[in-house]
């Protein structure tokens, strides 16, 4: 087997805006990337393990750490990602009239945010994919979305049992898992090269609306 390409190089990764509402998020610079899951479950803590930032992003036991939507640039060596890290779900008690619970920012965000190429589902590796998430992903699969999961805290298992785990989440949910732990560093090579592959952001080059649609070349001026 070949050895994969080596990850580009992160240059620089800084906090962007925070918003509580669509109507106060500036539209997309960059291609997109969004971070979604249960409260507590480590989305930022992910984050700041995938860019290898220590603080870049508010981490905290106690749930409901993250509120709106908050954005990160990350520079890469050759590119520009924006990570989207999605306020946690699944905390606050929500009336029965309500489908699910990430209703609301999280739904309108996911449906109609030009610059989303793929949303990442993170699960607990110990809970794995609750309800609440199952309908995430199933709702993702309706809107056509490109759909990463994600089951982290892998450290919390034994290292004999961390492989069998992640293969029967597999088998369970019938989508590809990543196994993943923000403590050890697990999993974070795979998921940066999941999620660079799917975001095509490497070799992406911003649209020349200067160009005709078809392959032919201008005709000199
Ligand atoms: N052992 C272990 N702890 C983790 C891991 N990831 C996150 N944690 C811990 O889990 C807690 C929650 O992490 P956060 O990253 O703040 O979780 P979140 O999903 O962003 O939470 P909200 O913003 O409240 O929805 C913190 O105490 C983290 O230190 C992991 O991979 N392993
Ligand atoms: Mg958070």
């Amino acid at each position: 087997m070949t050895n994969p390409a080596p990850l580009p190089a992160i240059v620089d990764a800084s906090f962007k805006i925070s918003a509580q509402t669509m109507g106060s998020l500036p539209p997309p610079l960059h291609t997109e990337v969004a971070f979604a899951g249960r409260s507590n479950v480590g989305k930022s803590s992910l984050i700041n393990a995938l860019v290898q930032r220590r603080k870049l992003v508010r981490t905290s036991s106690t749930p409901g750490c993250t509120r709106g939507i908050n954005v990160f640039q990350i520079d890469l060596q050759g590119g520009v990602i924006d990570f989207v890290d999605l306020p946690g779900y699944g905390y606050a008690q929500r009336s029965k009239a309500e489908r699910h619970s990430w209703g609301g920012l999280i739904e309108s965000f996911l449906k109609s945010r030009a610059g989303l190429c793929a949303v990442v589902v993170i699960v607990d590796i110990r809970r794995g994919i609750e309800p609440d998430d199952e309908q995430l992903i199933d709702y993702l699969k309706h809107i056509k979305r490109k759909v990463i999961v994600v089951s982290t805290k892998l450290d919390k298992l034994p290292v004999s049992k961390r492989k069998l785990a992640v293969t029967q989440l597999q088998k369970e949910s019938g989508v590809p898992v990543i196994g993943f732990s923000a403590e050890t560093g697990e999993g974070r090579d795979a998921l940066m090269r999941k999620i660079l592959s799917l975001a095509n952001v490497i070799e992406h080059k911003p649209a020349d609306t200067t160009r005709p649609a078809s392959n032919e070349e201008p005709e000199p001026a």
